[in-house]
Protein backbone atom coordinates (compact mmCIF):
# COMPACT_ATOMS: atom_id res chain seq x y z
CA UNK A 1 0.00 0.00 0.00
CA UNK A 2 1.74 3.49 -0.99
CA UNK A 3 0.82 7.28 0.08
CA UNK A 4 0.20 9.72 -2.50
CA UNK A 5 3.40 12.09 -2.99
CA UNK A 6 2.83 15.31 -3.31
CA UNK A 7 3.82 15.71 -6.53
CA UNK A 8 3.33 11.71 -8.07
CA UNK A 9 4.43 10.69 -11.19
CA UNK A 10 2.46 9.12 -13.28
CA UNK A 11 2.75 6.15 -12.70
CA UNK A 12 3.84 2.68 -15.53
CA UNK A 13 1.05 0.72 -16.76
CA UNK A 14 2.21 -2.28 -15.17
CA UNK A 15 1.61 -0.95 -11.35
CA UNK A 16 -2.05 -0.80 -9.63
CA UNK A 17 -3.69 2.47 -10.76
CA UNK A 18 -2.92 5.50 -8.74
CA UNK A 19 -5.15 8.42 -8.01
CA UNK A 20 -6.20 10.99 -10.86
CA UNK A 21 -5.20 14.56 -9.56
CA UNK A 22 -7.40 17.69 -10.77
CA UNK A 23 -5.79 20.76 -8.98
CA UNK A 24 -8.05 23.86 -9.62
CA UNK A 25 -5.67 27.24 -10.47
CA UNK A 26 -5.38 29.50 -7.53
CA UNK A 27 -7.64 31.97 -9.76
CA UNK A 28 -10.24 29.63 -10.46
CA UNK A 29 -9.99 28.27 -6.74
CA UNK A 30 -10.68 32.38 -5.42
CA UNK A 31 -13.66 32.86 -8.01
CA UNK A 32 -15.51 29.89 -6.98
CA UNK A 33 -15.06 30.65 -3.17
CA UNK A 34 -16.46 34.26 -3.60
CA UNK A 35 -19.54 32.50 -5.61
CA UNK A 36 -19.95 30.05 -2.95
CA UNK A 37 -19.63 32.31 -0.07
CA UNK A 38 -22.04 34.30 -1.59
CA UNK A 39 -24.50 31.49 -2.86
CA UNK A 40 -24.72 30.83 1.17
CA UNK A 41 -27.08 27.54 3.02
CA UNK A 42 -28.17 25.23 0.46
CA UNK A 43 -31.59 24.16 0.49
CA UNK A 44 -34.00 24.16 1.45
CA UNK A 45 -35.27 24.11 -2.11
CA UNK A 46 -31.75 21.84 -2.71
CA UNK A 47 -32.69 21.40 -6.98
CA UNK A 48 -32.58 25.56 -6.52
CA UNK A 49 -29.20 25.24 -5.30
CA UNK A 50 -27.77 22.34 -6.97
CA UNK A 51 -28.54 24.54 -10.29
CA UNK A 52 -26.98 27.81 -8.91
CA UNK A 53 -23.52 25.49 -7.65
CA UNK A 54 -23.64 23.82 -11.51
CA UNK A 55 -23.81 27.55 -12.72
CA UNK A 56 -20.73 28.15 -10.36
CA UNK A 57 -18.52 25.46 -11.36
CA UNK A 58 -19.56 25.64 -14.69
CA UNK A 59 -17.01 28.47 -14.89
CA UNK A 60 -14.25 26.34 -13.91
CA UNK A 61 -11.22 26.22 -16.91
CA UNK A 62 -12.45 23.73 -19.39
CA UNK A 63 -9.33 20.84 -18.81
CA UNK A 64 -10.37 21.01 -15.12
CA UNK A 65 -13.92 20.69 -15.86
CA UNK A 66 -13.75 18.07 -18.40
CA UNK A 67 -11.41 16.03 -16.01
CA UNK A 68 -14.22 16.00 -13.67
CA UNK A 69 -17.31 15.44 -16.00
CA UNK A 70 -15.24 12.81 -17.50
CA UNK A 71 -14.62 10.97 -14.18
CA UNK A 72 -18.30 10.83 -13.57
CA UNK A 73 -19.46 9.47 -17.21
CA UNK A 74 -16.78 6.82 -18.73
CA UNK A 75 -16.56 3.13 -18.09
CA UNK A 76 -12.19 3.49 -18.33
CA UNK A 77 -11.41 6.34 -16.46
CA UNK A 78 -9.64 6.29 -12.90
CA UNK A 79 -11.94 4.75 -9.71
CA UNK A 80 -10.85 7.74 -7.60
CA UNK A 81 -9.57 11.21 -8.23
CA UNK A 82 -8.09 13.42 -5.88
CA UNK A 83 -9.51 17.42 -6.34
CA UNK A 84 -6.77 19.98 -5.16
CA UNK A 85 -6.88 23.79 -4.55
CA UNK A 86 -10.33 23.77 -3.72
CA UNK A 87 -11.70 27.26 -1.76
CA UNK A 88 -12.34 26.54 2.17
CA UNK A 89 -14.48 28.38 4.72
CA UNK A 90 -12.75 31.26 6.76
CA UNK A 91 -13.77 30.47 9.76
CA UNK A 92 -14.25 26.44 10.92
CA UNK A 93 -16.00 25.78 14.10
CA UNK A 94 -15.30 23.15 16.40
CA UNK A 95 -15.38 19.67 14.92
CA UNK A 96 -18.81 18.55 16.12
CA UNK A 97 -18.40 15.72 19.23
CA UNK A 98 -21.82 13.91 18.43
CA UNK A 99 -20.39 13.55 14.76
CA UNK A 100 -22.73 16.77 13.06
CA UNK A 101 -23.96 18.22 11.42
CA UNK A 102 -22.74 21.37 13.51
CA UNK A 103 -24.88 23.56 14.74
CA UNK A 104 -22.09 26.45 15.13
CA UNK A 105 -20.82 26.52 11.34
CA UNK A 106 -22.40 30.49 9.90
CA UNK A 107 -20.29 29.68 6.18
CA UNK A 108 -20.99 27.15 4.00
CA UNK A 109 -17.93 27.15 1.28
CA UNK A 110 -17.83 23.53 2.24
CA UNK A 111 -20.98 21.98 1.49
CA UNK A 112 -20.79 24.30 -2.04
CA UNK A 113 -18.21 22.17 -2.84
CA UNK A 114 -19.23 18.86 -1.67
CA UNK A 115 -22.60 19.40 -3.92
CA UNK A 116 -21.12 21.13 -6.46
CA UNK A 117 -18.84 18.39 -7.34
CA UNK A 118 -21.40 16.14 -6.32
CA UNK A 119 -23.43 17.77 -9.51
CA UNK A 120 -21.37 17.17 -11.98
CA UNK A 121 -20.80 13.39 -11.66
CA UNK A 122 -24.43 13.06 -10.68
CA UNK A 123 -27.29 13.45 -8.62
CA UNK A 124 -26.97 13.48 -4.59
CA UNK A 125 -29.16 11.20 -2.84
CA UNK A 126 -30.13 10.75 0.90
CA UNK A 127 -31.14 7.14 2.66
CA UNK A 128 -33.25 7.11 5.53
CA UNK A 129 -31.32 4.77 7.50
CA UNK A 130 -27.69 6.69 7.12
CA UNK A 131 -27.52 10.07 8.69
CA UNK A 132 -31.33 10.45 8.43
CA UNK A 133 -31.49 11.20 5.20
CA UNK A 134 -29.18 14.21 5.03
CA UNK A 135 -27.46 14.68 1.50
CA UNK A 136 -24.55 15.86 3.16
CA UNK A 137 -22.58 13.67 5.45
CA UNK A 138 -20.38 14.58 8.29
CA UNK A 139 -17.85 12.35 8.78
CA UNK A 140 -16.34 12.17 12.20
CA UNK A 141 -14.97 9.92 14.70
CA UNK A 142 -17.70 9.65 17.60
CA UNK A 143 -16.44 7.99 21.08
CA UNK A 144 -19.55 5.53 20.94
CA UNK A 145 -18.54 3.97 17.49
CA UNK A 146 -14.63 4.41 17.93
CA UNK A 147 -14.35 0.50 17.15
CA UNK A 148 -17.52 -0.01 14.56
CA UNK A 149 -16.94 -0.29 10.57
CA UNK A 150 -17.97 2.55 10.26
CA UNK A 151 -17.62 6.23 9.51
CA UNK A 152 -17.59 7.07 12.82
CA UNK A 153 -14.42 4.44 14.02
CA UNK A 154 -11.01 6.12 14.80
CA UNK A 155 -9.65 2.92 16.64
CA UNK A 156 -10.26 0.18 13.67
CA UNK A 157 -9.04 -0.52 10.19
CA UNK A 158 -12.06 0.35 8.50
CA UNK A 159 -11.89 -2.63 6.06
CA UNK A 160 -11.75 -2.46 2.25
CA UNK A 161 -16.01 -2.19 1.73
CA UNK A 162 -18.34 -0.58 -0.55
CA UNK A 163 -21.00 2.14 0.44
CA UNK A 164 -24.27 -0.37 0.37
CA UNK A 165 -27.32 0.09 2.09
CA UNK A 166 -30.04 -2.68 3.22
CA UNK A 167 -32.85 -3.41 1.03
CA UNK A 168 -35.90 -5.17 0.72
CA UNK A 169 -34.93 -6.79 -2.69
CA UNK A 170 -32.31 -8.94 -1.00
CA UNK A 171 -29.59 -7.19 -3.23
CA UNK A 172 -27.61 -4.20 -0.91
CA UNK A 173 -25.63 -3.40 -3.86
CA UNK A 174 -28.10 -2.18 -6.77
CA UNK A 175 -29.92 1.05 -5.16
CA UNK A 176 -26.43 2.02 -3.60
CA UNK A 177 -24.59 4.85 -4.27
CA UNK A 178 -22.29 4.61 -7.84
CA UNK A 179 -20.04 7.22 -6.42
CA UNK A 180 -18.84 9.09 -2.93
CA UNK A 181 -17.74 12.54 -2.72
CA UNK A 182 -15.49 13.52 0.31
CA UNK A 183 -14.14 16.65 1.11
CA UNK A 184 -11.68 17.41 4.34
CA UNK A 185 -12.35 19.70 6.36
CA UNK A 186 -9.96 19.22 9.24
CA UNK A 187 -7.06 16.56 9.19
CA UNK A 188 -6.81 14.37 12.13
CA UNK A 189 -3.89 16.10 14.92
CA UNK A 190 -1.31 13.87 14.05
CA UNK A 191 -1.98 14.04 9.63
CA UNK A 192 -1.72 10.11 9.42
CA UNK A 193 -5.22 9.01 8.91
CA UNK A 194 -5.47 8.04 5.07
CA UNK A 195 -7.95 6.93 2.53
CA UNK A 196 -7.21 4.06 0.51
CA UNK A 197 -8.72 2.53 -2.51
CA UNK A 198 -8.13 -0.87 -4.66
CA UNK A 199 -9.15 -1.03 -7.82
CA UNK A 200 -11.12 -3.73 -9.14
CA UNK A 201 -9.08 -4.06 -12.37
CA UNK A 202 -6.37 -4.19 -10.07
CA UNK A 203 -7.58 -6.73 -7.99
CA UNK A 204 -8.74 -8.98 -10.34
CA UNK A 205 -5.18 -8.88 -12.35
CA UNK A 206 -3.77 -9.67 -8.83
CA UNK A 207 -5.63 -12.81 -8.27
CA UNK A 208 -5.01 -16.58 -8.94
CA UNK A 209 -7.39 -17.03 -11.72
CA UNK A 210 -9.67 -19.70 -9.42
CA UNK A 211 -9.85 -17.52 -6.84
CA UNK A 212 -11.06 -14.89 -8.88
CA UNK A 213 -13.76 -17.69 -10.32
CA UNK A 214 -14.48 -17.73 -6.69
CA UNK A 215 -15.33 -13.99 -6.09
CA UNK A 216 -17.31 -14.15 -9.18
CA UNK A 217 -19.45 -17.18 -7.77
CA UNK A 218 -22.67 -15.89 -5.61
CA UNK A 219 -21.09 -17.59 -2.71
CA UNK A 220 -21.44 -14.50 -0.60
CA UNK A 221 -23.92 -13.09 1.72
CA UNK A 222 -23.50 -8.80 2.49
CA UNK A 223 -24.08 -7.85 5.69
CA UNK A 224 -26.07 -4.48 6.21
CA UNK A 225 -24.41 -1.45 7.55
CA UNK A 226 -23.87 -1.32 11.15
CA UNK A 227 -26.13 1.83 11.16
CA UNK A 228 -28.87 -0.18 9.70
CA UNK A 229 -28.04 -3.04 12.23
CA UNK A 230 -27.59 -1.08 15.09
CA UNK A 231 -30.97 0.68 14.64
CA UNK A 232 -32.89 -1.84 13.40
CA UNK A 233 -32.33 -5.37 13.99
CA UNK A 234 -30.13 -4.47 17.59
CA UNK A 235 -26.42 -5.93 15.96
CA UNK A 236 -27.70 -9.04 14.51
CA UNK A 237 -27.04 -9.27 10.83
CA UNK A 238 -28.92 -8.44 8.04
CA UNK A 239 -27.65 -10.72 5.29
CA UNK A 240 -28.14 -10.56 1.56
CA UNK A 241 -29.36 -12.88 -0.26
CA UNK A 242 -26.07 -14.69 -2.08
CA UNK A 243 -24.16 -12.78 -4.32
CA UNK A 244 -20.82 -12.72 -6.21
CA UNK A 245 -18.18 -10.02 -4.60
CA UNK A 246 -16.74 -8.95 -8.71
CA UNK A 247 -19.15 -8.87 -11.34
CA UNK A 248 -19.30 -8.00 -14.92
CA UNK A 249 -16.77 -7.84 -18.46
CA UNK A 250 -13.04 -8.57 -17.04
CA UNK A 251 -12.02 -5.86 -18.56
CA UNK A 252 -13.92 -3.57 -16.37
CA UNK A 253 -15.51 -5.31 -13.50
CA UNK A 254 -17.78 -4.08 -10.72
CA UNK A 255 -17.10 -4.65 -7.10
CA UNK A 256 -19.22 -4.78 -3.73
CA UNK A 257 -17.98 -6.00 -0.16
CA UNK A 258 -19.96 -5.07 3.28
CA UNK A 259 -17.89 -3.33 5.66
CA UNK A 260 -19.59 -5.16 8.30
CA UNK A 261 -18.96 -8.84 7.40
CA UNK A 262 -18.89 -10.69 4.60
CA UNK A 263 -20.45 -14.20 5.01
CA UNK A 264 -18.57 -16.90 3.51
CA UNK A 265 -21.15 -19.85 1.92
CA UNK A 266 -18.27 -22.28 1.74
CA UNK A 267 -14.56 -22.97 2.88
CA UNK A 268 -13.57 -22.33 -0.72
CA UNK A 269 -15.39 -19.06 -0.61
CA UNK A 270 -14.00 -17.76 3.01
CA UNK A 271 -10.43 -18.45 1.75
CA UNK A 272 -11.15 -16.37 -1.91
CA UNK A 273 -12.48 -14.14 0.85
CA UNK A 274 -9.13 -13.39 3.18
CA UNK A 275 -7.25 -13.49 -0.12
CA UNK A 276 -9.39 -10.49 -1.72
CA UNK A 277 -8.78 -8.96 1.28
CA UNK A 278 -4.75 -9.14 1.34
CA UNK A 279 -5.22 -8.02 -2.31
CA UNK A 280 -6.91 -4.64 -1.63
CA UNK A 281 -4.45 -4.10 0.90
CA UNK A 282 -1.52 -4.94 -2.02
CA UNK A 283 -2.91 -3.25 -4.62
CA UNK A 284 -4.07 0.06 -2.89
CA UNK A 285 -2.85 3.69 -2.87
CA UNK A 286 -3.66 6.07 0.00
CA UNK A 287 -3.97 9.79 0.37
CA UNK A 288 -4.08 11.80 3.33
CA UNK A 289 -6.55 14.28 2.62
CA UNK A 290 -6.11 17.48 3.89
CA UNK A 291 -8.19 20.94 3.91
CA UNK A 292 -8.87 21.86 0.04
CA UNK A 293 -8.68 18.45 -0.97
CA UNK A 294 -11.89 16.25 -2.11
CA UNK A 295 -11.77 12.78 -3.74
CA UNK A 296 -14.36 11.54 -6.14
CA UNK A 297 -14.54 7.47 -5.38
CA UNK A 298 -16.18 5.47 -7.90
CA UNK A 299 -18.22 2.83 -5.35
CA UNK A 300 -18.04 0.26 -8.08
CA UNK A 301 -15.19 0.18 -9.96
CA UNK A 302 -13.13 0.15 -6.42
CA UNK A 303 -13.53 0.37 -2.77
CA UNK A 304 -11.79 2.62 -0.06
CA UNK A 305 -10.42 1.80 3.41
CA UNK A 306 -9.10 3.88 5.98
CA UNK A 307 -6.31 2.51 8.49
CA UNK A 308 -7.03 3.09 12.30
CA UNK A 309 -6.30 7.11 13.75
CA UNK A 310 -5.81 8.42 16.79
CA UNK A 311 -9.49 10.46 18.30
CA UNK A 312 -8.98 13.47 21.12
CA UNK A 313 -12.67 14.01 20.95
CA UNK A 314 -11.80 17.74 21.99
CA UNK A 315 -13.51 20.29 18.91
CA UNK A 316 -9.98 19.51 16.54
CA UNK A 317 -10.48 15.76 15.31
CA UNK A 318 -10.77 15.03 11.89
CA UNK A 319 -13.70 15.89 9.65
CA UNK A 320 -15.19 15.15 6.62
CA UNK A 321 -18.14 15.76 4.48
CA UNK A 322 -19.55 13.07 2.20
CA UNK A 323 -22.19 12.76 -0.35
CA UNK A 324 -24.34 9.65 -2.36
CA UNK A 325 -24.56 10.51 -5.21
CA UNK A 326 -26.32 8.50 -8.22
CA UNK A 327 -25.67 8.95 -12.07
CA UNK A 328 -29.63 9.04 -12.16
CA UNK A 329 -32.63 8.67 -9.81
CA UNK A 330 -34.64 6.76 -11.93
CA UNK A 331 -33.54 2.86 -11.51
CA UNK A 332 -33.89 3.64 -7.82
CA UNK A 333 -37.40 5.09 -7.68
CA UNK A 334 -38.92 2.16 -5.92
CA UNK A 335 -37.19 3.62 -2.73
CA UNK A 336 -38.42 7.22 -2.88
CA UNK A 337 -40.39 8.25 0.27
CA UNK A 338 -42.83 10.44 -0.21
CA UNK A 339 -41.53 13.48 1.33
CA UNK A 340 -38.48 14.22 -0.63
CA UNK A 341 -37.45 13.10 -3.77
CA UNK A 342 -33.50 12.52 -3.18
CA UNK A 343 -34.04 10.67 -0.27
CA UNK A 344 -34.62 6.86 -0.05
CA UNK A 345 -36.26 4.00 2.57
O1 LIG B 1 -12.70 8.09 6.32
C1 LIG B 1 -12.25 7.78 5.22
O2 LIG B 1 -11.18 8.23 4.81
C2 LIG B 1 -12.99 6.79 4.35
C3 LIG B 1 -14.46 6.86 4.55
C4 LIG B 1 -15.19 5.81 3.80
O3 LIG B 1 -14.63 4.86 3.31
C5 LIG B 1 -16.64 5.89 3.70
O4 LIG B 1 -17.21 6.91 4.10
O5 LIG B 1 -17.24 4.93 3.17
Amino acid sequence: MSILADHAEAAPAAVPRTFARITLPDRARDRLGAQLAEAGEPGPDIDRSMTRYLQIFAGLPTDTLQQILDFGRHVDTAGVALVENLPVDEHLPDTPADGGPSRDKRSFVAEGVLLGLSGLIGEPMGVRTEKAGQLVHDVIPVQGGARTQTNEGSEVFLNFHSDIMHDEIGRYDIANPDFLVLSCLRADHEGVAATHYADARDISAALAPETLQTLRSPLFRLNAPGSYTRRVTGGQDALSEPVPLISGSDDYPEIAVSANGVRPLTSGAQAALEQLQEVCGAVAHGVRLRPGQALLINNRKGVPARPSFTARYDGRDRWLQRTYVRRSLWSIRYRVTPENRRVHY
